[in-house]
């Protein structure tokens, strides 16, 4: 064990409220693509900005329907990996614990997390793009090539995500602006810091005076802030974290 990991496992096992913000590497070692990681990332072959804003679902909602309809399959069919099951047993285990990610697969809940917030939404949700009405997928508009029309008013159903442009939820913000604030601890899991406001929280959180500790395998803009660097894999990295934290004095 390196001491990078067990002075990782002291902080965690000293702190007393830990927040958590996870990105895209975390689900990484399930299956599920990152976005920007070059070769294999979802978006290699496409402009971001095409696929998840506003005016790219307007300019063709059918690319990016089953660019989502793909994703959602991909999503149902992986399982949580050690790395989302470690920080299950870290929320156990921690006087107070709160997750924010930006993921909008489910695989924190499926792994046992309970106090879990989607900055960008959930890829499971629908809803319309006119009236906000929420909609219930039906399994034959999930092969369909173009989105389902509203039940109500007749507009474009597309998923219940937060695409760049638009406003994150504002009672889930608000709450990890407070989180990040009031935290002594801060654990930033495989994301590339470069998409706000989910980006600036750690940057709060150490100017709160909390303790930053990074885990991922390419250095970003967090990890150079960070008093903790922990380059690697996150479904490697974690479990071992936990298990020195959890069985190691003070
Ligand atoms: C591993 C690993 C392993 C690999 N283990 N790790 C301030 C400055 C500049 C711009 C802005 C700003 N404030 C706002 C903006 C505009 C914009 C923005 O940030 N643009 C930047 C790109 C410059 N932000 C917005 O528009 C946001 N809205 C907003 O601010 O509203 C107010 C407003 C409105 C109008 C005008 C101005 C302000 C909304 C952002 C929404 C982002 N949505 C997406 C899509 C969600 C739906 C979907 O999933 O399809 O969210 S974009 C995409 O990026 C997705 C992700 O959640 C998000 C973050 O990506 P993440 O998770 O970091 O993934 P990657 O791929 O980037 O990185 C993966 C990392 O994992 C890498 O570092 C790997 O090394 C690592 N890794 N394997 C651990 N095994
Ligand atoms: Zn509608």
């Amino acid at each position: 064990m390196t001491d990078l990991l067990l002075q990782a496992a002291q902080v965690l096992r000293q702190a007393q409220r830990i927040v958590c913000l996870t990105g895209a590497g975390v689900s990484a070692e399930s299956g599920v693509a990152t976005f920007r990681d070059a070769l294999t990332g979802l978006w290699s072959n496409f402009d971001p900005e095409q696929l998840a804003s506003e005016a790219g679902f307007a300019a063709n909602p059918g690319l990016v329907w089953r660019w989502y309809m793909e994703r959602l399959q991909t999503v149902e069919r992986v399982q949580p990996n050690p790395g989302h099951t470690a920080l299950a047993q870290l929320e156990a285990t921690a006087p107070h614990f709160v997750l924010f990610t930006q993921n909008v697969d489910d695989l924190h809940e499926r792994a046992g997390s309970r106090n879990v917030h989607h900055l960008h939404g959930s890829i499971t949700r629908f809803c319309c793009t006119s009236c906000r009405e929420e909609h219930y997928l039906q399994a034959d508009e999930r092969r369909q090539p173009l989105p389902p029309h509203c039940l109500y008013c007749n507009g474009l159903v597309r998923p219940a995500v937060v695409w760049f442009g638009e406003m994150l939820p504002y009672a889930i913000l608000k709450e990890a602006w407070y989180a990040v604030e009031h935290c002594d601890l801060l654990l930033v899991v495989g994301t590339s810091g470069v998409v706000y406001p989910a980006a600036q929280l750690p940057f709060t959180a150490k100017q709160y005076g909390a303790t930053v500790i990074d885990i991922n395998p390419e250095p970003t803009p967090i990890s150079e802030m960070a008093d903790l660097y922990l380059p690697g894999r996150s479904g490697e990295i974690l479990p071992q974290v936990i298990e020195a934290m959890v069985g190691g004095g003070d």
